[in-house]
């Protein structure tokens, strides 16, 4: 069972980025700026969005951050996508999620420019990632694919099985690992209806948990010799850290490390990655790479 480490390969990634935005901006280009809002205080969004920024920094972006309250109005938050989808200095920008129940959250992403839409979300994008056009791609899948393919982990004709559909990383996972000439893998999507999700889990080479039910995945679902990547970050209560809570993966990782081959850890795997896949969709955005 070797620990496939998101937090290094995001690293080297983002030093990769950084060097090529030096050359880019010494050969008088444009340092690429990425804008993100966030809505409200919710503690895994406060994370995750310092964590964009600050990996900004390190890859030498600008990063613009736009605060509101969780009371803001859906009309406020149009104008805020408006202006973002006219400023000219801005080359790619996030509203992170999830939003308050007040606003309509696809209205929101379709209101994004998907020239400038580095999540990937907007339906342009989705629509043409699953017909295997240049886009956007959402960064947790591609991180997890990225992550395959630096550990030389052999996808095509794999039996692929992933846990959840959701639109941010069931539904685009599952088309990354079916795309000709990208997984090429044999893949089966289980989600809270599916009847046989412990047998079908058993037959995985490559098992995608991402259904965020903390420690789902026990051991009697795993092969023998299989890849479990752990896309889950839930916080659960825990009276013993500082900050009262701990991550909790969906796959229960020290029961399932001895059976796989290779494993990703929660924190520390998937999680940095897609932070660092925004920054490879930013960098594109930056170099007007997908579209003019
Ligand atoms: N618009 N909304 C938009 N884009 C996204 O790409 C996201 N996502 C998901 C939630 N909402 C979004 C994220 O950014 C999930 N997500 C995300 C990003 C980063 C991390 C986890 C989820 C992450 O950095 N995880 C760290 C631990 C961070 C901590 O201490 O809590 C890890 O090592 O897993």
């Amino acid at each position: 069972m070797q620990l496939i480490d998101g937090k290094a390969t995001a690293a080297t990634i983002k030093k990769e980025i950084a060097e090529e935005v030096e050359r880019i901006v010494a050969a008088g280009g444009k340092r690429p700026h990425l804008a993100a809002v966030l809505v409200g205080h919710d503690g895994g969004s406060e994370t995750y969005v310092r964590n964009k920024v600050k990996a900004c920094e390190e890859c030498g972006f600008t990063s613009t951050l736009v605060r509101y309250e969780a009371d803001v109005t859906e009309t406020e938050l149009l104008a805020c996508i408006d202006r973002l989808n006219r400023d000219a200095d801005v080359d790619g920008f996030i509203v992170q999620l999830p939003l308050p129940p007040h606003i309509d959250e696809q209205r929101i992403i379709e209101a994004i420019d998907y020239r400038k839409d580095v999540d990937g979300f907007h339906p342009v994008n989705v629509g043409r990632m699953a017909i295997g056009l240049p886009c956007y791609v959402s960064a947790t899948p591609k991180g997890i694919y990225e992550l395959l393919r630096r550990y030389a982990i052999p996808t095509s004709g794999k039996k692929c099985v992933i846990l959840g559909r959701s639109n941010i990383v069931g539904k685009p996972m599952a088309q990354l690992m079916m795309q000709k000439s990208l997984g090429d893998a044999t893949v089966t999507v289980c989600h809270s209806h599916s009847t046989t999700l412990k047998e079908e889990c058993r037959t995985a080479d490559i098992l995608i948990a991402a259904i965020g039910r903390p420690g789902f995945v026990t051991a009697d679902m795993v092969k023998e010799g299989a890849t479990v990547i752990d896309v889950g970050t839930t916080r659960v209560p825990d009276a013993t850290r500082k900050s009262g809570f701990r991550l909790c993966g969906d796959v229960r990782f020290d029961e399932v490390n001895p059976k796989c081959s290779y494993i990703t850890p929660v924190p520390g795997g998937v999680g940095p990655m897609t932070i660092c896949m925004l920054m490879l969709n930013t960098l594109a955005a930056g170099k007007k790479e997908y579209y003019r």
